[in-house]
C-alpha cells in the first residue's frame, strides 16, 4: 500500500524540495516518522526563524521552500515572518499539523480552530483537505499555487491521521504534471511600450525586488543602457535588482509620496518594473509624481497593478517583458547619466565617542569581503548609508524584510546561505533587531552554516528615534536596547564571537571569519546617527 506520506515526499522531490525547515510538534510526528534520507531537516528553536529561513531559501534558489509548523501556536509565531514572505513574492509552502480526525469534533489540546482562516490574509492559498485521500492533491496543488506568478506563501492544514491512510490509486497521476505560466506581451502591447520609451524625453527605470527574483537584471541594464536613462530602486526594496557601481545607479528611492516625486522630477516617463507603485512608508503629502510625468508599471502581482493610484500597469513576466525590451528598445544614443560620486571614505573613518561609524564599518565590509558576497540587511537606520557604500554587483547579492517584519534578517541569511553555498552571506544585524530571531544562531552552529553576523550595536531603535522626530512624538518611552552582550549570547548557542571596536579589530575579525568555513558573529559598537528628518 502507499501511504499518504509516502506520496507526498515523492511529489516534494518532484518539485525540487528536498529540505523541511521547521519546529515540530506532537501533530507534526507522523509527518516526519521515517523521514526520508536524501530529505535535510532543518530545525528552528522557534517558528519565525524556520519561516524566514524558508523565505530566504525560497527567494534565493527561486523555488518552493517548505516549512512544517505546529498547529495554531506554531503557526501563529510563524505569521511575523509571514508578512515578510508574502511581500516578498516568496513560494513557501506552510504545512501546518492538525489534531487526529478521530477527535476533531471535541476539539482537543493543539486542535488549530479554523485552521485555514488563521494566516490569511498572508498566503495566497489556504486549505485543510477534507479528507485523507485528498491530501497528496492539496500538496502538489500547493507547490504549483506557491510558485505560479505572483509566486508566495501558501498554507496547508493536515490532520495528523492522514498520513498513514493509503492512497487513492488515482493520485499517482499527480507525479509529473507540469503546470507552467505564460505571460510576455502581445505584440501590440509590446509595441505600445517599445514606443513610450523610445519616444520618451527623459525616461527613468525605477526597479523592484521582483527583477533580481526573476534574474532579469541584465536585461534591465541593456534598456537603462540604449534609453541612458537613470536608474532608481523602487523605495522599501527587498532587494537589489541593479548593479550599483553602474554609472545610470541612482540609489534607491525615499519611501515617502513627496520626496520620492521630487527624486524623479524632470522625467516625462516613469518606467517601472517588478514593484508596487510604491511602497510608501512614512506619510507625506503632495502629488505621486512630478508635474508633466507619466507612469507605466509592469509587474507580476495583479493586485499590484490594480491597487497603484496612478499610471498604467501590466500584468506579465517581468523577465520576458525586460527580455523583449532590451532586444527591441532602440538606441537613443543619449549618453549614459554620469555615475554619482562615492561617499568619501576619508570622512568616515573618523572615530566618534571611541566607536565606529556605520560608514566606516560598511567600507571596512567593502574592502575585505570578496566580489559576489551576499547581504542580508536588518539594520533599519543605517539602511542608507549601506546603500551607498556597499557595492551590490550580482544577481541576488541583497535581502531586506520586504513586510519590514524585524526578525527576518538572521535566519534568511541562513536559508540564502544554504541556496548559495558558492558565496558568503553576511548578514548586517542590528542590536534591536538581532533579539527577534536570535536563536537562528543555534541552527547556524548545529548545521554548520557559515553566515557571518556583524551587529550593529548602538545600543538603540535608531529608526524609530528617527521615526519619532519625523512624527513629532516626543519623551516616548522603549526606544533604546542598552547592555546586551552578543559574544555571550552567540557563545551560548555554540557560534564563536568576538567584540570589533576598531577598525584594525573589525578588519581582521572579518578577515579570520572570511577565512573560516564556520558561522561567526562579530558585535561592532556603533554611534548612535540617527537619519535626517
Ligand atoms: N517589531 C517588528 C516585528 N517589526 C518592526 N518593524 C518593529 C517591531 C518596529 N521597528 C522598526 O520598524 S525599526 C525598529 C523597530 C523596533 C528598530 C530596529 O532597531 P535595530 O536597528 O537596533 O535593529 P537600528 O539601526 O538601530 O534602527
Ligand atoms: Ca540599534
Amino acid at each position: 500500500m502507499t501511504s499518504v506520506r509516502d506520496l507526498t515526499y515523492r511529489l516534494l522531490r518532484q518539485h525540487g524540495v528536498t529540505m523541511v525547515f521547521g519546529n515540530p510538534g506532537s501533530n507534526e510526528l507522523p509527518f516526519l516518522s521515517e523521514f526520508p534520507s536524501d530529505f535535510q531537516y532543518y530545525l528552528a528553536l522557534h517558528e519565525g526563524v524556520a519561516v524566514a529561513m524558508a523565505d530566504g531559501y525560497a527567494q534565493a534558489t527561486g523555488r518552493p521552500a517548505v516549512v512544517n509548523l505546529h498547529s495554531a501556536a506554531g503557526t501563529g509565531n510563524g505569521m511575523g515572518a509571514l508578512a515578510n514572505a508574502c511581500n516578498s513574492h516568496s513560494p513557501l509552502l506552510v504545512l501546518a499539523g492538525q489534531q487526529t480526525r478521530a477527535m476533531s469534533g471535541i476539539e482537543p489540546l493543539l486542535t488549530n480552530l479554523d485552521a485555514t482562516v488563521l494566516p490569511r490574509p498572508l498566503v495566497k492559498w489556504s486549505q485543510e483537505p477534507t479528507t485523507a485521500r485528498d491530501v497528496p492533491l492539496a500538496i502538489n496543488r500547493g507547490l504549483h499555487m506557491a510558485s505560479l506568478p505572483p509566486s508566495g506563501p501558501v498554507f496547508l492544514s493536515v490532520p495528523y491521521d492522514d498520513w498513514t491512510a493509503e492512497v487513492d490509486p488515482r493520485s499517482e497521476a499527480l507525479i509529473g504534471r507540469q503546470v507552467g505560466a505564460a505571460g510576455s506581451l502581445d505584440a501590440t502591447s509590446l509595441d505600445v511600450l517599445v514606443k513610450r520609451l523610445s519616444e520618451a524625453a527623459n525616461p527613468v527605470l525605477v526597479l523592484g525586488a521582483d527583477v533580481d527574483a526573476c534574474n532579469a537584471n541584465n536585461f534591465a541594464v541593456q534598456v537603462a543602457e540604449k534609453l541612458g536613462a537613470p536608474v532608481w530602486i523602487a523605495p522599501s526594496a527587498g532587494r537589489c535588482p541593479f548593479p550599483t557601481s553602474h554609472s545610470c545607479f541612482r540609489g534607491p528611492l525615499a519611501a515617502g509620496i513627496a520626496s520620492l516625486s521630487a527624486a524623479l522630477k524632470g522625467h516625462d516617463l516613469i518606467a517601472v518594473f517588478g514593484a508596487p507603485v510604491f511602497r510608501y512608508h512614512q506619510y507625506e503629502t503632495g502629488n505621486f509624481l512630478p508635474d508633466g510625468a507619466q507612469l507605466v508599471a509592469i509587474v507580476t502581482d495583479p493586485q499590484e497593478a490594480a491597487r497603484a493610484p496612478i499610471g498604467d500597469a501590466y500584468v506579465g513576466d517581468v523577465r520576458a517583458i525586460l527580455e523583449a525590451l532590451a532586444e527591441r528598445v532602440p538606441s537613443t544614443g543619449r549618453p549614459l547619466p554620469a555615475a554619482r560620486p562615492r561617499p568619501s571614505r576619508e570622512a568616515e573613518v573618523a572615530v566618534r565617542h571611541d566607536m565606529l561609524t556605520a560608514g566606516s564599518v560598511f567600507d571596512i565590509v567593502d574592502e575585505i569581503a570578496p566580489a559576489g558576497t551576499i547581504y542580508v540587511n536588518e539594520a533599519p537606520s543605517v539602511t542608507s548609508v549601506l546603500w551607498e557604500r556597499l557595492r551590490l554587483e550580482h544577481q541576488g547579492s541583497y535581502y531586506f524584510a520586504s513586510a519590514g517584519g524585524l526578525g527576518f534578517g538572521m535566519p534568511a541569511a541562513l536559508g540564502v546561505q544554504l541556496a548559495a553555498s558558492s558565496r558568503r552571506v553576511i548578514a548586517i544585524i542590528g542590536d534591536g533587531s538581532a533579539n527577534y530571531s536570535i536563536t537562528a544562531l543555534w541552527t547556524a552552529a548545529q548545521y554548520g552554516i557559515p553566515v557571518i553576523f556583524l551587529i550593529m550595536k548602538n545600543g538603540s531603535y535608531g529608526a524609530l528615534r528617527w521615526f519619532a522626530n519625523v512624527l513629532k512624538a516626543d519623551n516616548v518611552p522603549g526606544l533604546d536596547v542598552p547592555d546586551i552582550d552578543f559574544v555571550a549570547l552567540a557563545k551560548g548557542y555554540g557560534v564563536h564571537a568576538v567584540q570589533a571596536d576598531t577598525r584594525d579589530r573589525l578588519k581582521h575579525a572579518l578577515s579570520a571569519a572570511l577565512a573560516s568555513n564556520a558561522p561567526m558573529l562579530i558585535e561592532v559598537p556603533t554611534v548612535l546617527d540617527v537619519p535626517a528628518t
